[in-house]
């Protein structure tokens, strides 16, 4: 008697289920939301704030100097947003991730990717509530680098660590330290992303049956295998 063949299959079924279910289970937890954008006063009158395109067609949105697009901050794919701030109050920020929290993990549990050339100075305040904030980074920048790119992102990494603040979802990015005049001026940020990350989305009905397919799968195949 074969008994292979329905092992294999429930295997392969076993298989398959967590491969559907991995995208929904591991998708980047990028901030998704803009709070509140407050662009900087520039020293420039004609390089001020906006965003910068340079995704090669994969950014959809608006581009241009003085323009603000949510979209430009809530996907790594080269479009940024100079925050402004060469004179008088720099450019900030605030975002959200609308799902979930960023968790204390191994290492550093926050990324901001700056992908366009200079390395600007970036400050990074955190909070659970949106209201009260607390200091979690200052990053002088460097701007004797300028080879900051989609390819080769300038991160910034925070890590909670040491912070009296187990979790958060809203961070506040404010242009700092040296900060780089022309068009698009000041942090030029591209995304942020959560390294550890507590998700509070209920999954969906999808999500479970193919878990559920998963488990009887693997029930079966262990019964088999006693
Ligand atoms: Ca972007």
């Amino acid at each position: 008697m074969n008994t292979s063949a329905p092992k294999t299959f429930f295997s392969l079924g076993f298989a398959i289920a967590l491969w559907l279910a991995a995208p929904a289970l591991h998708a980047l937890p990028f901030a998704d939301t803009v709070v509140s954008f407050t662009p900087g006063n520039s020293s420039f009158p004609d390089s001020i704030y906006g965003v910068e395109d340079d995704s090669g067609g994969v950014y959809t949105g608006r581009s241009g100097e003085g323009v603000f697009d949510a979209r430009a901050v809530t996907a790594l794919d080269g479009a940024v947003l100079g925050l402004g701030g060469s004179a008088g109050i720099p450019g900030s920020i605030i975002l959200h991730f609308s799902s979930g929290e960023v968790v204390d993990g191994p290492g550093a549990d926050l990324r901001l990717y700056d992908t366009l050339s200079f390395r600007d100075g970036v400050n990074v305040e955190i909070s659970a509530d949106g209201t009260h904030f607390m200091n979690a980074l200052f990053s002088a920048g460097d701007l004797s680098y300028f080879k900051c790119s989609l390819q080769q992102p300038c991160a910034a990494d925070v890590d909670i660590a040491d912070l009296q603040l187990d979790a958060f979802s809203y961070l506040r990015i404010t242009a700092a330290g040296n900060i780089v005049q022309g068009f698009p001026e000041a942090y030029t940020l591209d995304a942020v992303e959560a390294l550890h990350y507590r998700s509070t989305a209920v999954p969906e009905p999808g999500t479970l049956a193919l878990f559920s397919l998963a488990a009887v799968g693997l029930a079966f195949v262990r019964r088999r295998n006693d």
